[in-house]
């Protein structure tokens, strides 16, 4: 392990060398996964419900004897209560506690609202449990800005619009963006510079690498290896003899090589962006202008990504909470706004009379694919030839100059503005944690 120290890949030629950091094998490197989780879930949206319990020893769980904790606020855990603790313990710990029964209804529904923020600016998103998730954000960088700024985005989207808080890791691998969100936690993000990671790791006890069990702690404290810097250090076979096939993998995580992205389960891509008004919408120039604007930002955020759609949909709510979706599937996947808008717009005269006010409306794009030759060649061929090329150029220059340098004629002042989140601020994370 300790062997691949001499590997190092130099920064490229017109970057900055950073010498201190050159045991790095790719110094440069940007963490591309982030790992977001929602602090003591259960107990916080219990929290929000009923904001006098703001700051008391809360738990979510059964209160009869057998019952035990779910979920336990963080001024609960000053008391050392935890998730799966008996209640009578909890009860023991803090004379005061405030017992909540579940409401997984509730959970549930919010576990999907926090899903569709993070599908909104990221297209991969691996939901792994009811508050967690993994994000590849490489390719929303380009619209979004680098992780730090993705991470703070999602996390201030969540606190604003679910009024919850989350916690964020973000490194090159999955391991250690989840050891960083721990870290992190709660209400922080921790964001795992590429070339730091092994000495991030080093002081760490070896139990919080997801897949280290107690059997597996205790070999490796029969070695005295207590941290991942020692366990580093240890030879290769003395730590197969204890982690068997685990092996390898956790010396490449220790090395800080790793480099495990999402898993398969990536769900069904789709982006999109949706927006409630105070008022209801019944213009019908008006509606047919703002649900022009979503289907030019949702082509963007997949050229951004580098997806073409086979599937746009419309949704439209009224003031009664009536929803309508109807979905349309191209002909050929697209990027183009021009093309989504064509459909979208389609969807909604063929739906209006039905949904004269309208209180939201959204667009998404679904089944989406690489945006590789086949797309493009089909797009050449269309009637509507240049217009990827032509909103792509649109797309440089508002990297450039900024959102508003640029609109189509139909999005030009007086219309409607972007329904998107404000462009990245300046480059700072509010509760970020600093490294070290
Ligand atoms: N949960 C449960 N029983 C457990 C563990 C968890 O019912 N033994 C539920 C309640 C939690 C939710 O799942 O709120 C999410 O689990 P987490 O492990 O993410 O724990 P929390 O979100 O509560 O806290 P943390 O801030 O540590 O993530
Ligand atoms: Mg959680």
């Amino acid at each position: 392990m300790s062997a691949q120290h001499g590997e190092v890949t130099p920064g490229r030629a017109h970057e900055p060398e950073r010498p201190e950091r050159s045991e790095s094998p790719e110094p440069l490197e940007q963490p591309g996964i982030l790992h977001l989780d929602m602090d003591a879930f259960f107990a916080s949206v219990e929290v929000r419900d009923a904001p006098e319990l703001a700051g008391l020893p809360v738990v979510v769980g059964g209160d009869g004897r057998r019952g035990v904790v779910a979920a336990a606020s963080y001024p609960a855990r000053e008391r050392g209560i935890r998730s799966a603790m008996p209640m009578a313990t909890a009860r023991r710990l803090a004379p005061d506690l405030v017992i909540v029964p579940p409401r997984i209804g509730v959970y549930r529904e919010i576990s999907a609202q926090v899903m569709g923020i993070l599908g909104d600016v990221v297209a991969d998103v691996e939901q792994i449990s009811v508050d967690e998730a993994f994000l590849d954000v490489r390719p929303a960088r380009r619209l979004f800005g680098p992780p730090e700024r993705i991470g703070a985005l999602l996390r201030e989207r969540i606190r604003s619009e679910l009024g919850l808080p989350s916690s964020v890791g973000g490194s090159v691998s999955r391991a250690v963006a989840k050891i960083a969100s721990a870290r992190a936690k709660p209400d922080g993000m921790l964001i795992v510079p590429a070339a730091r990671t092994a000495e991030f790791l080093a002081p760490l006890p070896v139990s919080v690498i997801s897949g280290v069990g107690p059997r597996a702690v205790q070999g490796l404290e029969r070695l005295g290896v207590r941290t991942i810097g020692q366990l580093r250090e240890l030879p290769p076979a003395a730590l197969s003899r204890v982690l068997g096939p685990q092996a390898p993998h956790v010396a490449r995580l220790a090395d800080g090589t790793d480099r495990t992205g999402l898993g398969r389960r990536v769900r069904d891509r789709s982006l999109g962006t949706e927006r409630t008004w105070d008022e209801d919408l019944v213009d019908p120039v008006d509606i047919r202008r703002r649900i022009t604007v979503m289907a030019d930002e949702v082509a963007r955020q997949l050229r951004a990504g580098g997806f073409v759609a086979r599937t746009v949909t419309l949704k439209l709510r009224g003031p009664d909470g009536t929803t309508l979706t109807r979905s349309s599937t191209l002909a050929q996947p697209t990027s183009s706004g021009e093309r989504l808008r064509e459909h979208v717009v389609a969807l909604w005269e063929r739906e209006r009379a039905g949904m004269p006010r309208v209180r939201l409306a959204g667009v998404r794009a679904s089944h989406l694919e690489p945006a590789g030759t086949a797309g493009r060649q089909a797009e050449l061929v269309g009637r509507t030839t240049g217009w990827t090329d032509l909103e792509a150029a649109m797309d440089r220059a508002r990297d450039r100059f900024g959102s508003g340098s640029l609109s189509r004629g139909s999005t030009l002042p007086g219309a409607a503005p972007a329904p998107t989140p404000p462009p990245p601020g300046p480059d700072e994370s509010p509760n970020a944690l600093e490294f070290p």
